[in-house]
């Protein structure tokens, strides 16, 4: 696969999971999400799944770490879930949920394991969608108060703190594509929490620093767009593409900014004087993350903004369709580096492949997972002997999980999970990546 000697000393291998795919949201007095009403919808996920039980980490939480320690990695990625902390999203703390990510915290410092905590991955209280969640102006102070609250506990021991993970998907596949919860098409909707997840994102970044809290980062996901043909229909449509998945975030971040195109297209459905929130949407933080997974290729389509549509590309897909294309991994490191960020230090903070993984003899043959991180292990090292400050590399996933609106059935992990005995299994992957950090 590869070998940690071939990497810098300091360099840091991890595995990332989030709460409400791994945790089992229904134990531990968590409250309502978001999630629980979009899964409890018909049509929304196969087979109506949900993260009630998942894999049930919340139980077999020592079981996952010592899984994490096994495996030899250095630090660990997780999530909190806001309603386990704040059941309603403000008001009365969970006090069963803040032990619980205490335990956590705790039993990766006894393994040596760095963690490394993300605030928001995906699971809005139900009482705060009801006040129109991301649509709501007043989430940035919801988030940088449930942030402030849950790093008054945590904040002591975690290595390194992101805000939001994934922006785009928080918003555009959420309010958009309707996607995700809370399943909107709407494209007033859409451009408010495009421009508040980035408020929210800059409001908890000061928030936690006024409270003492360091090592604050962002996390965005990434999809490498080229055009269906070299019409300029085509070409503008993935131009557009990537504007508003790609540099819509990273401008504002580290621009303060938006692009123009995307001003043009939302720029009467955005909150009145959106401007005014740059300067606390870029908000100094000292790492940033890239997830990516795949490239898209993109047409024009007649209609309406964006007006363009997804060719299927000719490319190996994984199981969740998606082709396999590393050069990507490297292109948005190197954008990041060379136009955004400058020297600050950047995370691969996912990256990993969906497989239809059976367990047979006791073991998963995972040979694609092995081959896709080692040649997007190997695109991120080109970027750094580039000179991109590229600190650490996070496998998506640590063990299969529910992935989302697409239930139980696209298996992301290092470690097999049996969803109806939950028993654990380490993937080939698991065994090679192990290997490889031993060497
Ligand atoms: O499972 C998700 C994760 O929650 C966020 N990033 C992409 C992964 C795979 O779809």
């Amino acid at each position: 696969m590869f070998k940690r000697s071939d990497f810098p000393r300091d360099f840091t291998f991890g595995a990332a999971t989030a709460a409400y795919q791994i945790e089992g949201h229904a134990f531990g007095g968590a409250g309502r999400t978001h999630w629980d009403d979009f899964a409890a919808t018909p049509g929304n996920v196969p087979r109506g799944e949900s993260g009630a039980i998942a894999c049930d980490h919340y139980h077999r939480m020592e079981e996952d770490l010592d899984l994490l320690k096994g495996a030899g990695l250095d630090a660990y990625r997780f999530s909190a879930s806001w309603a386990r902390v704040l059941p309603d999203g403000r008001g009365a703390i969970n006090a069963q949920g803040l032990d619980f990510y205490d335990r956590l915290v705790d039993g990766l410092l006894e393994r040596d394991i760095k963690p490394m905590l993300t605030l928001y991955h995906w699971e809005m209280p139900s009482a705060l969608a009801d006040l129109g969640g991301w649509r709501n102006r007043d989430v940035a102070s919801w988030l940088a108060d449930y942030a402030c609250i849950l790093m008054d506990r945590l904040g002591d021991r975690i290595w390194k703190t992101a805000t939001i993970n994934e922006f785009w998907c928080v918003s555009f596949l959420s309010h958009f594509l309707g996607h995700h919860a809370p399943g909107l098409r709407d494209i007033r909707a859409t451009a408010r929490a495009m421009h508040h997840v980035l408020l929210a994102h800059g409001t908890t970044v000061q928030a936690l620093r006024a409270a003492g809290i360091d090592q604050i980062g962002a996390v965005c996901n990434f999809t490498y767009p080229q055009p269906a043909s070299e019409a300029a229909e085509d070409v503008e449509a993935t131009a557009t593409f990537d504007d508003y998945y790609n540099n819509f975030f990273l401008s504002g971040i580290f621009r303060r900014e938006y692009p123009r195109r995307i001003v043009k297209a939302l720029g009467p459905h955005f909150p009145d004087a959106w401007q005014q929130d740059l300067e606390v949407i870029g908000a100094p933080i000292d790492w940033f993350g890239v997830n990516y997974y795949t490239r898209e290729i993109i047409g024009h389509a007649p209609g309406p903004w964006p007006a363009l549509r997804s060719v299927e590309g000719p490319l190996p897909k994984t199981q969740m369709g998606w082709e396999i294309h590393p050069e990507g991994l490297h292109h948005f490191l190197r954008r990041c580096h060379d136009d955004f960020s400058g020297d600050l230090p950047l995370y691969v903070t996912e990256n990993g492949m969906a497989s239809a993984d059976t367990v047979a003899g006791g073991a998963v043959d995972d040979a694609a997972r092995i081959d896709y991180l080692r040649r997007h292990i190997a695109a991120a090292r080109q970027a750094m002997a580039e000179g991109v400050p590229l600190e650490g590399y996070f496998i998506w996933s640590l063990m299969d999980n529910f992935e989302w609106a697409f239930g139980f059935e696209k298996r992301f992990g290092l470690v097999h999970v049996d969803f109806d005995t939950l028993e654990r299994t380490p993937k080939a992957s698991y065994h090679a990546l192990k290997a490889a950090l031993a060497g």
